[in-house]
This record gives C-alpha cells, sequence and structure tokens, in this order.
C-alpha cells in the first residue's frame, strides 16, 4: 500500500516567515497533504525549523542577541504562525534538536567510512572583526578579469569569470566591510563529483515528471559537471564536525538541513511511542516522497539531498520522486523586502485579520496567484476582489441562501427529494459535479493548484445557476414538493463543496459540514479517511438538521485595502533604496550603439566554464567577443546567427584575451538564457539597433 511522504523546505528560525515561503512551499505542501488524507491516503506531512548557517549567526547579530536566544524565539514564533495559517504539519521539527544532530553526524561518519570525503587544507579569507571565515557569499571585492567592483566571492556577476575568492582585488567582508586576512584551514570534501553519472541518470529518470523549472535547473547544474564541495564549515554555531581534532568546525548548513526532514520524522516517531516508525517513511518503496519548496532551494533537493541519500542506498533511503518546486511571489510589483519593509509577514497579518475566515481567504488568494511556473504578484486589490466577488458572491452567499431558506420554510431539516427523475437543471449540475470533483483531483496530483482551486470554484458556480433556475423561493408558492427537492440537491451539493474546498479552506469546509450536519473533515493529521471518493453522492438524509453556517465570508472594504497599501515601506528603510532600475535620459541611452553581428567563429576559452570566444562581422569590420554563455550554448550552435552586439564598448582584458564589445542576451531567475537575435527579416551584419 503506498504512502505519501511530503516535506516543506525548512523555513530559517532568523525571523518571521513571510507570504512569500508560504506560497512557495508551505502553502502547496499543505494544499497536498490535506487532500491526500481526504483521499484515504496514509499521508505524513514533515517541516521544522532551519536553526544553523550564516544566515542565523548574521541576523543574531543583528539583533544584538545570541543564535540560541534567535532560533528559540522564531522557531515557535514562526511554528504558531504558519499554524495558524492552517498549515497543518504532521511535525515542525528543528535543526537544533539532539536527534538532529545525532542524525546529522551519522550521516557524517558513514560518509568518512565509504571514502566519500576527502580531507585538505585550504588558504581561505578570514575575518578577524568578526571571527569567522569568510564563505563565498561574504566576500566582495574587485573581479580580476573585467575589474568589475561588486564582484563575489567566487564568479563574477559582470563578466561571468569564475576563480577563487582569494584572486578577488580589494577584498572586503560583507559581515563586516573589513579587509579580510588569508588563513590555512581544513575542511572535509564531499566528493560529489563520484555521483556524476548516477545523478544525471536520476534526474533524467525523472525529468518527464518533473517541472520544467526545475529541469531547467537541475540539468544546468550536472551539466557543469559536479564538483567537490566543502561539507564543513569553521563556525562557532553548527552541529560539531564528529572526528577528532575538528574544533571550531561545523557541517555545512546545506549538507545537514536537508537531512532534517529525516530528523523530523524521527521526532515524529517518537512522539508517537514508536520510535522506529520513521523507517516505514525513508526506508521503504512503498513511500512516494514530495518535496516541495521555492526556486532557490531547487538543487539542494534534486541533487545534493538525493546523493545524501543515495550514498546510504543499502539501508533502502527513497529518494524524491516529486519536487514541484514554486517560482517566487513579489508584493504589489515589487520583490519583497524585510529591510524596505516591503513585506507582509505572517504574523502581522494574522493579528491584523484575526478570523478563521481570513486565514482562507489568504489561503484562497496565494492559491489562486501561486507562481507555479513564473514569479506572481500578491496585491491587496486582488485580495480584495477575490474576497468579495467570488468568496463571499459565489461560495458564501450560496451557502448562507440554501441553508437560510430551507431553515426558515421547510424546519431546518433536509427536505425530501420527490422528483423520480433529475430534470435538465439537476442533469447540468451534477455533471459539473462529476466533472469538478476528477478536474479537482487530477490538478492537484500534478501540483497545478491555480487550475485545481478554480475547478473547485466551478462547482460553485454551476450550483448557484441551479438554485437561481430552479428559484425554490417561487416554487415554493406553486409546488413545494419541487422546491423541496431543489433544496436537498442544493444541500448535498453544500456537502460536495465542502469536500473539495477542504485541502484550500479548511475553516470554510468545517462551516458548511457542520452546517449540513455533517461530521468535520478537512484533511488534518490523523484524520485520513476517504470521503473524496463519495463526495459527489447525495448523502445527507431527509430529515438531517441543520445549523446556522453564519456568514462565512465578510466583504472588504476599501478602506481596509487602502490602509494595507499605505502601510508598506511606511518606516524608513533601515539602507538607502536602490530604485530598482534606476532611471537614465534618452541622451544617456543614445550614447550605446548596438549593432547586429553575424557569428563567424566561436569556441571554449581555456579555464573559463562560462566563456565563449566569438569572432564576429559587424559589416564593416570583424570583432573578438567574449561571452558569458558557454553553459547556454555549444559553439557550433552559434556560427551564422544574427546577434546583437555593444560596438562602442571600451575593450577589455577576460581571461588573458580582449574582448571588443559585448553580446546582449537575456536571462531570468530560472537559470534560463537566450541571445537577442533579431528574427523576423534577413536583416544581415551592421545594422543599427536602438
Ligand atoms: N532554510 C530556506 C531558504 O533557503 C532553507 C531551506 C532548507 S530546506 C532543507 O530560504
Ligand atoms: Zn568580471
Amino acid at each position: 500500500m503506498k504512502r505519501y511522504l511530503i516535506t516543506s523546505a525548512l523555513p530559517y528560525a532568523s525571523g518571521i516567515t513571510h507570504l512569500g515561503n508560504v506560497v512557495g512551499s508551505t502553502l502547496p505542501a499543505d494544499i497536498y497533504a490535506r487532500y491526500c488524507r481526504l483521499l484515504g491516503r496514509e499521508t505524513l506531512y514533515v517541516c521544522g525549523s532551519d536553526e544553523h548557517g550564516v544566515a542565523i549567526t548574521i541576523a543574531a547579530e543583528k539583533e544584538g542577541v545570541s543564535p540560541r536566544e534567535l532560533v528559540d524565539r522564531y522557531h515557535q514564533a514562526n511554528a504558531t504562525a504558519l499554524a495558524g495559517a492552517g498549515i497543518a504539519f504532521d511535525v515542525y521539527g528543528r535543526t537544533t534538536d539532539p536527534l538532529h544532530i545525532a542524525t546529522a553526524q551519522e550521516f557524517f561518519q558513514s560518509w568518512l567510512r565509504k571514502g566519500l570525503l576527502v580531507e585538505r587544507e585550504d588558504d581561505q579569507f578570514y575575518d578577524e572583526e568578526a571571527r569567522i571565515f569568510l564563505p563565498d557569499r561574504y566576500v566582495e571585492g574587485v573581479c580580476p578579469n573585467c575589474n568589475y567592483d561588486k564582484a563575489r566571492g567566487d564568479q563574477c556577476d559582470s563578466c561571468g569569470a569564475y576563480y577563487n575568492q582569494l584572486e578577488l582585488k580589494q577584498p572586503r567582508s560583507v559581515v563586516t566591510g573589513q579587509t579580510p586576512v588569508v588563513r590555512r584551514t581544513k575542511h572535509w570534501y564531499f566528493k560529489l563529483d563520484a555521483f556524476q553519472d548516477w545523478i544525471h541518470s536520476y534526474i533524467e529518470g525523472h525529468a518527464p515528471s518533473w517541472k520544467d523549472n526545475v529541469v531547467q535547473q537541475s540539468r544546468s547544474w550536472v551539466k557543469q559537471g559536479l564538483a567537490e564541495r566543502a561539507a564543513t564549515r569553521d563556525m562557532q554555531w553548527g552541529i560539531p564536525v564528529p572526528v577528532p581534532d575538528a574544533d571550531g568546525k561545523v557541517l555545512y548548513v546545506w549538507f545537514e538541513a536537508v537531512l532534517g526532514y529525516i530528523s523530523a520524522t524521527k521526532q515524529w516517531a517518537e512522539q508517537q511511542g514508536t520510535p522506529d516508525a520513521w523507517k516505514t517513511w525513508w526506508q521503504d518503496p512503498e513511500t512516494i516522497y514530495t518535496a516541495f519548496l521555492g526556486k532557490d532551494n531547487i538543487v539542494f533537493h534534486t541533487i545534493i539531498f538525493p546523493i545524501l541519500l543515495h550514498s546510504r542506498a543499502e539501508e533502502g533511503f527513497i529518494l524524491p520522486e516529486q519536487v514541484p518546486a514554486n517560482e517566487f511571489l513579489n508584493l504589489e510589483g515589487q520583490k519583497f523586502s524585510k529591510s524596505r519593509n516591503w513585506a507582509i509577514d505572517l504574523v502581522q497579518y494574522l493579528r491584523d485579520f484575526p478570523e478563521a475566515q481570513h486565514v482562507d481567504i489568504l489561503r484562497y488568494v496565494l492559491t489562486m496567484n501561486m507562481p507555479e511556473t513564473k514569479d506572481s504578484d500578491f496585491t491587496w486589490r486582488d485580495y480584495q476582489a477575490r474576497t468579495n466577488n467570488e468568496l463571499a458572491a459565489i461560495l458564501g452567499n450560496y451557502v448562507n441562501r440554501v441553508v437560510q431558506f430551507t431553515i426558515k420554510n421547510f424546519n431546518g431539516a433536509v427536505p425530501a427529494r420527490t422528483a423520480a427523475e433529475p430534470d435538465e437543471h439537476e442533469q447540468a449540475l451534477q455533471s459539473a459535479i462529476t466533472h469538478g470533483i476528477e478536474s479537482v483531483a487530477r490538478n492537484l496530483d500534478a501540483f497545478r493548484y491555480r487550475d485545481a482551486l478554480t475547478e473547485a470554484m466551478n462547482i460553485a458556480r454551476a450550483a448557484n445557476k441551479y438554485f437561481n433556475d430552479t428559484a425554490p423561493w417561487k416554487a415554493i408558492k406553486e409546488d413545494p414538493a419541487r422546491a423541496a427537492h431543489a433544496l436537498n440537491v442544493c444541500l448535498q451539493t453544500i456537502r460536495t463543496l465542502s469536500v473539495v474546498f477542504a485541502p484550500f479552506l479548511p475553516h470554510a469546509a468545517a462551516a458548511m459540514q457542520t452546517a449540513v450536519g455533517e461530521p468535520v473533515h478537512t484533511g488534518a493529521p490523523g484524520t485520513t479517511q476517504d470521503v473524496w471518493t463519495s463526495a459527489g453522492v447525495a448523502l445527507l438524509p431527509t430529515g438531517r438538521v441543520l445549523h446556522e453556517p453564519g456568514i462565512l465570508f465578510t466583504r472588504i472594504e476599501d478602506s481596509v485595502v487602502e490602509e494595507k497599501i499605505a502601510q508598506l515601506g511606511d518606516q524608513k528603510p533601515s539602507e538607502p533604496t536602490e530604485p530598482a532600475e534606476p532611471m537614465i535620459t534618452i541622451d544617456d541611452f543614445m550614447k550605446v550603439k548596438l549593432r547586429t553581428a553575424v557569428v563567424l567563429q566561436a569556441e571554449p576559452v581555456e579555464k573559463s566554464k562560462k566563456l565563449l570566444k566569438l569572432q564576429v562581422d559587424l559589416g564593416t569590420e570583424r570583432r573578438q567577443i567574449l561571452a558569458g554563455i558557454a553553459q547556454h550554448y555549444n559553439p557550433e550552435q552559434l556560427i551564422g546567427k544574427t546577434i546583437v552586439v555593444v560596438a562602442n564598448l571600451q575593450p577589455a582584458k577576460l581571461m588573458g584575451l580582449e574582448s571588443q564589445g559585448m553580446v546582449l542576451a537575456a536571462s531570468n531567475d530560472s537559470g534560463v538564457l537566450t541571445l537577442v537575435q533579431p528574427s523576423d527579416v534577413g536583416i544581415g551584419p551592421g545594422a543599427e539597433v536602438r
């Protein structure tokens, strides 16, 4: 019998989780977990706090507390806030838990025994003020190839060159701004490259059923070739490396956080009083494992974590079957930013909107705007429109009218079905219900949440049509039996709606079930029972006592929306805010000379993984241009292509070669890059582009 293991990315306990994390991983995971339980599937939804890593230590310094105080504060705050948003975990663990520390150290020791770790001494930048060695992400400086002055520790965003952080000129620590010193330090490197062939087959084997954004990023990483990766860090805060003479060394957070899913399951098993029960979830081929996360964590779940699990394959560890990563959610057209107070954190939302209905409204709006295949936007106007025009006007209004009318005219009980055969109205409704239930299920099993919820709402639309077409308020005067039959059908449909909406709107679903006297089933942990299969069946017995449903959804007024929008960005930003795109004048732009060019030759650049050396025809002259596109184009693909180049750029030296211009390319956050190419007419080389 298959069982469904579900995890969602562990929120850092470095602050209050915001709507971006909710819509990226915890909400889709919760909806899917509730749906599985409502189908009677054996389900376990595991999550918890990620409590180690530089993200924690930097946040602790900013707040002037110890890492322990920070994680204790936010672990609890996030667990409470997520539960408040109806995210129903079976367990919400934490990576400072002793069970996790033991699990992570056990994995490390198994890697040592298997010879998967290489001990190596290396020079690394050390910040004497912060007293930490600096991971690449925390060093900035001048690019050794193109003199770009905000180059990062391992790669230059300007020319794409890769280098060791020690090659940076004028290096400075991002943590304190100080110039770091060089110190020798020893680390244990995991031999990811030993799994190159295996991970390629794992990814290609799953690619047909994975979302495109997940496949793209995973393939791009594998194509670059896996390399040894430091599995340890020099830090005080973290999981101690379990070997002698490793003082001050901890496991690198990404080599232990993903193991947090396993240790949280152990925590759950202990809480159940069956400590070994975690094995039926992680070491049994009957388990189907789905990992939910945001796009910035894809490769840690499609490459790193599978390799760590596969490194103990002989113990039967299962692998992620599905990794439905979501893209990012923006807020009112801009990226979420806590420092610019351009964010909505969950605690604040639940404080401002304290009723259960507001949790459902938030879940509904976030799901209808879920960034399933591309970044999406949350706006307060959309929040208001969907509440008023959909939830209140279609779903809430229907439930209220039907139940109130029946209570008033049929002694508050389910009236008898009198028609021998369903008329055309009832047939239409029944068909909409049958199609709708199947569509919601099919879309949820494919992680298409917007479509699934829309299909559920379409059943509510069909129910409204049936109610209005049969008009019981008229029928009751001429033919009370016909009115009774129509209301019976409408009440049966309320039960149907309560089941299909349960994964999305658990509070409203419970209110609907209570209104028609049904037991509450919203897919919460510990309530696994198949109520989905019979969702479209008329199970309410005649005479069943009804209860006032109350107003399921209250309209959102303009004043509320205006106030919420005004609150954004109201605090003076703690750091000068960069304008999203610095404005330039038309004169500025006219200085840039863009021209078409035809690629004559293309070849790789020695020692660079990103650069290609192009010879291009600019019409009146030939140029050599270096372009950071090697991971996206094979040289032979480029010959003869018409591209666009910046023709009046100062020549620059890259990897010892002269580059006489710049190639224009577009790239997105998912790592997809494409050259800008005039395509519709044979424009030829040298044409001016404006
Ligand atoms: N703590 C979340 C993030 O990168 C990270 C996920 C861990 S999942 C094991 O924002
Ligand atoms: Zn550079």
